[in-house]
């Protein structure tokens, strides 16, 4: 996918209609010798799925128009420049459409659904993310049903944040994470409740854990340029019993890393190796962005509870709280991709920007 110029095609755009971006993805798959590649034809195959509902659902529908990505992709491909490219193409036309859905691979979900939230800040309509576990034309699938909330959610007037729709659930895009390779509910928001779901044939929104009445403010969309975080200067380190010095060092010291998660054990704790917390002052005192979550997907780190997190916090090593790793390691990317000052970064970090944390 090129961050030049945009793979979109074929716009119609008016402020009564949806705009669904197709990007990949099981749900448009189909089947080839190699395996499941994604297909082409999404618009027409999406009407022909959507007739298929009963009519009252039918009649649900909001007006939609669907572009396509040129380079079709497994979300396994996608990268932070992906994230640019879809938060670019969403401003560009976001007052001509009254709602996005990006229809996109589940394995990277909510990654994108993260960077999306920090690059859109302030969004004042829906962006709806959604995809399927099996595609479009699987008899029984969950394709189908994930389309028609994400549209039906698209449209509301009060949802005012980068969403996830899948399996009847509404997730904050900053908070969910995906948590089962094969079942339909795939994705979880650990530490935060569901912001809307499905329930039989409503589409219930909770505007009080919504951002429009929380923390969304005006609009101001952060478009920065990722080319400078898109060649491996963001790392993470998740800690394994025995993990070794040189190991740590060799990742840290690189020249070329500018930013570094560390998911930690527990409560934010590292072993005691002679010369760790060392290693991660001294890239901090190099001005990288240093920053930690937990490996447990919930519950908040709290360092220097435990002696075996002490020293963490001064040795420069910022704490995600309860944040998950996709809406760490992306803001990461976000802020480091932003010419500002590494306090300004480390304070905005520390700062909850899009409900993340
Ligand atoms: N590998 C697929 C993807 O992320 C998985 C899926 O969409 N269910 O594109």
């Amino acid at each position: 996918m090129s961050s030049t110029s945009s793979p979109l095609v074929n716009t119609a755009p008016t402020q009564e209609r949806i705009l669904v971006i197709y990007t990949g993805g099981t749900i448009g798959m189909q089947q080839h010798v190699e395996g499941l590649t994604p297909g082409g034809n999404f618009s027409e195959r999406m009407a022909t799925a959507l007739s298929q509902l009963p009519l009252a659902h039918q009649h649900a529908i909001p007006a939609y128009d669907v572009v396509s990505y040129t380079s079709l992709i497994d979300s396994s491909a996608a990268t932070p420049l992906t994230w640019q490219q879809l938060a670019k193409d969403i401003a560009n036309q976001l007052t001509l459409y009254r709602g996005f859905i990006v229809v996109h691979g589940t394995d990277t979900l909510s990654w994108t659904a993260a960077s999306l939230a920090y690059q859109l800040q302030g969004l004042d309509r829906p962006v709806v993310l959604t995809g399927a576990m099996h595609p479009l034309e699987t008899a029984n699938g969950d394709a189908l049903d994930n389309l028609y909330g994400a549209l039906r959610f698209a449209a509301s007037a009060e949802l005012r944040e980068v969403a996830i729709f899948f399996a009847n659930r509404l997730l904050r895009g900053s908070r969910a994470i995906k948590q089962h390779s094969e079942a339909l509910d795939a994705f979880t928001s650990p530490s935060y409740p569901l912001i809307g779901e499905r329930v039989g044939d409503d589409f219930i929104y909770y505007p009080s854990r919504g951002l429009a009445y929380q923390q969304r403010g005006a609009p101001r969309f952060e478009l920065s340029d990722y080319q400078c975080v898109a060649n491996g200067e963001i790392i993470r380190i998740v800690l394994w019993p025995g993990i070794s010095l040189w190991q740590v060092a060799s990742l840290l010291n690189d020249s070329r890393v500018k930013g570094a998660l560390f998911q930690l054990w527990g409560s934010g704790n590292i072993p005691n190796t002679p010369g760790l917390l060392d290693i991660i002052a001294n890239a901090s005192g190099e001005g990288k962005l240093l920053a930690a979550i937990s490996q447990c997907p919930q519950g908040s780190i709290h360092l220097g509870a435990y002696a075996a997190g002490h020293g963490l916090a001064e040795a420069g090593l910022l704490s995600g709280e309860n944040m998950t790793p996709e809406a760490a390691f992306t803001k990461l990317v976000h802020l480091l991709a932003q010419p500002l000052s590494i306090d300004k970064q480390r304070e905005r970090f520390l700062t909850p920007l899009v409900g993340e944390r």
